[in-house]
């Protein structure tokens, strides 16, 4: 009995730790959720940004991303998704034109899950130095 208690004196606290440990990595590998996306969602940009970076809060391998217009018209990304997954995604985008767009990717989480997300943003085109008509005359009232 003696020897029991001494087994369980030693060997009981680091099979609690190790239960412990594997517990939150299991937790750590469920779902990879966006952290942040370099464009908010519905934001009006007066030109496309170099790239979308997105960030998860766990390793996940991206599997698709696509980027449509208005018209649902599918734009050319020079983008292949890296085998190996990541944290963090760097997309480069192309020069947009005025328009609505959407940009959308599925992601594989490490258990397996398959998660879709996106954003939708607006290229305004609009010249942010370029400031309107001149300035109507002040009138007397
Ligand atoms: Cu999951």
């Amino acid at each position: 009995m003696k020897l029991f208690e001494a087994q369980w004196g030693a060997k009981g606290p680091i099979a609690v730790v190790a239960l412990g440990l594997f517990s939150i990595a299991s937790l750590a590998q469920a779902h990879a959720m966006v952290r942040s996306v370099s464009i908010a969602e519905g934001a009006t940009l007066t030109a496309a940004p170099p790239n979308l970076v997105i960030v998860f809060d766990h390793d996940a391998g991206l599997g698709s991303v696509r980027l449509t217009t208005a018209s649902g018209e599918v734009v050319p990304l020079a983008f292949t998704p890296p085998r190996a997954m990541g944290k963090t995604f760097t997309i480069p985008l192309p020069r947009l034109e005025a328009d609505r767009y959407k940009i959308e990717w599925r992601v594989i989480a490490q258990d397996g899950h398959v998660m879709a997300a996106g954003v939708n943003f607006v290229i305004s085109g609009a010249s942010p130095t370029l400031t309107s008509a001149p300035l109507p005359k002040p009138k007397r009232l």
